[in-house]
């Protein structure tokens, strides 16, 4: 089901749950700032999630609340994360859901990245 991404952040999500260790996940980065990890339902070869490590229900909570370093420092994480994949001669996708008709699942941010193969032309 698709969330509410005006909700209030909560911290029994799935997503704050792995980044406090709870859930285990395939770590794939880690900084300060983001923590990424495997997609547990992948939709491409490589399809890697990219979360903040602070407390932001969706892009929209995130580019209003955080500082400029926290959205600095994930920007630069997303890419790490595409070098580290070796993502970045082939190419590669970044996508964020965001609320309802965005179709956003779980109510942490988080930058979808895909690829490993020509993904073809953005289909919705
Ligand atoms: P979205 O629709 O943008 O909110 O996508 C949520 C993604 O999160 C979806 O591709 C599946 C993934 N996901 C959901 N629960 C888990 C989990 O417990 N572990 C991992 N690794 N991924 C999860």
């Amino acid at each position: 089901m698709p969330i509410d991404a005006t909700q209030p952040y909560d911290d029994n999500n799935i997503f704050a749950k792995i980044l406090r260790g709870e859930i285990p996940s395939a770590k794939v980065y880690e900084d300060e700032w983001a923590y990424a990890f495997e997609d547990i339902n992948p939709q491409a070869a490589i399809h890697t999630l990219v979360i903040p490590k602070g407390r932001y229900v969706s892009w929209d909570d995130f580019s209003q609340h955080a500082s400029a370093e926290e959205i600095a420092g994930f920007i630069r994480a997303v890419g790490e994360v595409a070098r580290a994949k070796g993502l970045v001669e082939p190419g590669y996708r970044l996508l964020a859901n965001i609320g309802g008709h965005g179709h956003q699942e779980v109510p942490h941010l988080h930058v979808h990245v895909f690829g490993g193969h020509p993904l073809g032309p953005m289909l919705l």
